[in-house]
């Protein structure tokens, strides 16, 4: 196994970035502390039946209070780099706009501490977690959150920009656009296309004005980009109503969000999908194409898609094929995530592309001495980067893998029940244990350092 997990390693070039990605609400707890105010998301949890096990985000990984530990481990496991958001309502706590420089100095010190370890910063200012104050005067539907996102981003910029080099604006917008507008199964939970459909323009602007407040104040070299989820399409059958299924899935799925931000105009195709008008006002197009460093790829699975008869396009049925399933019921794909990359740049030629996050959620067992030994999230993860690895003869620009995620957490209307981490987090007591994924990625990262810094033996496998 270390061989072969060192044998990975060796395909990405030296310079690759290994990171491992969180989210704010998905591993803060204490939400009350320092002046935050309520997200969306808390109050979502609070839903009888909106979150499984009536899980809430109260206490999570209690990130918040074990930073400094959970820096430590990200030493521990080799990475070069760490992907994690930054929340909303410590910032900017209410309506009045105030900035709330306690929960600026929790993020401010938690950068310091990465750099202190060697580890690069990659800053999200978005992960789900909109204020509830936002959601009083109309959530993502009012067209204002735009404004107050871009305020937020420049807040953010001014006091983490001297040593934060890598920011994306938004992550996943596909999902708390439509899951949380249209399907309503995240938060704010409407069910109304009309919502959607605004949601989805208001996203756009909020990611083109914060690009610009980021620019505005950030130093110059710092790159800039967003995450995005993707699944590439594949139709279910050869037949023409299933491609043409197939195509639409393909624009709704992957090229709804990117296609409006590199080309200034909607994906043709995109008024088609909705019976609502998108409410686009003069000069939207061009904020929001305001140019980026790079593109994030969240690739957890592919869609396999077949005609949809009287389903409505943005429901577009999906047809699992035989195979493995993660815990979440999503289809082990590893081909994909090449295939992904590749479509992206070849679509879009983006200046670079990370993948932002990748991972699987199992039913982890703990063996008698304690230690996880999770076999298939580590099949999953070397099966990735090996497909990963495929592309990067493509031309394809791609810089680095964050897995996820660095710790079992929140995982929205799942709860604590669905495990992603390559860290196993014991809630009760909040004991961190490493799972073997964990350390057979930290084979793979040192493995693919070690033509710089290798220890010299020559077997291509740092011994430690
Ligand atoms: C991400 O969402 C989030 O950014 C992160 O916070 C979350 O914890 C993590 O992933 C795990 O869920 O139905 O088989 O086609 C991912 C959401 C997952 C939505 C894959 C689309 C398609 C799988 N996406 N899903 S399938």
């Amino acid at each position: 196994l270390r061989t072969r997990a060192a044998d990975v390693g060796r395909r990405f070039p030296t310079d690759f970035v290994w990171g491992a990605a969180t989210a704010a609400p998905q591993i803060e707890g204490s939400i009350d502390a320092d002046g935050r105010t309520p997200s969306i998301w808390d109050v979502f949890a609070r839903v009888p039946g909106a979150v499984a096990d009536g899980d809430t985000l109260d206490r999570a990984d209690e990130h918040y209070l074990r930073w400094r530990d959970d820096v430590a481990l990200m030493s521990d496991l080799g990475l070069d780099a760490y992907r994690f958001s930054i929340a909303w309502p410590r910032i900017v706590p209410a309506a009045d706009g105030i900035v709330n420089s306690r929960g600026l100095d929790f993020y401010d010190a938690l950068v310091d501490e990465l750099l202190g370890n060697g580890i690069e910063p990659f800053a999200t200012l978005y992960h789900w977690d909109l204020p509830q104050w936002q959601q009083e005067r109309g959530g993502w539907a009012d067209r204002s959150v735009a404004h107050r996102f871009a305020e937020y981003a420049s807040i953010v910029a001014d006091r983490l920009g001297d040593r934060v080099r890598n920011w994306m604006t938004l992550n996943e917008p596909w999902v708390y656009v439509f899951l949380g507008h249209l399907d309503g199964v995240h938060a704010p939970g409407i069910r109304s296309e009309e919502h959607a459909v605004r949601a989805m323009h208001h996203t756009l602007l909020a990611h083109g004005l914060g690009t610009q407040a980021l620019r505005a104040a950030l130093p110059a070299d710092r790159n800039v980009g967003i995450a995005l989820s993707m699944s590439p399409a594949e139709p279910a059958t050869p037949g023409p109503e299933d491609a043409a299924a197939a195509e639409r899935f393909d624009l709704y799925r992957n090229w709804l969000f990117l296609h409006p931000i590199t080309h200034g105009q909607y994906h043709p195709g995109t008024e088609e999908l909705f019976d609502t008008e998108i409410p686009i006002q003069e000069g939207d197009l061009e904020v929001i194409s305001s140019p980026i460093e790079f593109v994030g790829i969240n690739y957890y699975a592919r869609g396999v898609v077949q005609a949809d008869d009287g389903v409505p396009v943005v429901r577009a049925k999906e047809t699992p094929p035989a195979g493995v399933f993660t815990a979440m019921g999503w289809e082990v794909h590893p081909q994909g995530i090449a295939d992904i990359v590749t479509q992206t740049h070849e679509k879009y030629a983006p200046g670079a592309i990370y993948i932002t996050e990748n991972g699987s959620a199992w039913d982890d067992e703990e063996a008698s001495d304690g230690s996880i030994v999770d076999t298939p999230r580590v099949d999953y993860l070397l099966d990735h980067l090996t497909a990963a690895a495929g592309c990067l003869n493509t031309g394809a620009p791609l810089r680095g893998y964050f897995a996820w995620s660095l710790l079992d957490n929140f995982e929205w209307a799942e709860g604590y029940r669905k495990r992603f981490g390559i860290v196993h987090v014991d809630y009760p007591t909040q004991r961190r244990t490493v799972k073997q994924s964990g350390a057979v990625y930290r084979t793979v990262a040192l493995a693919n350092a070690e033509d710089e810094h290798g220890d010299g033996d020559g077997d291509g496998v740092i011994d430690t």
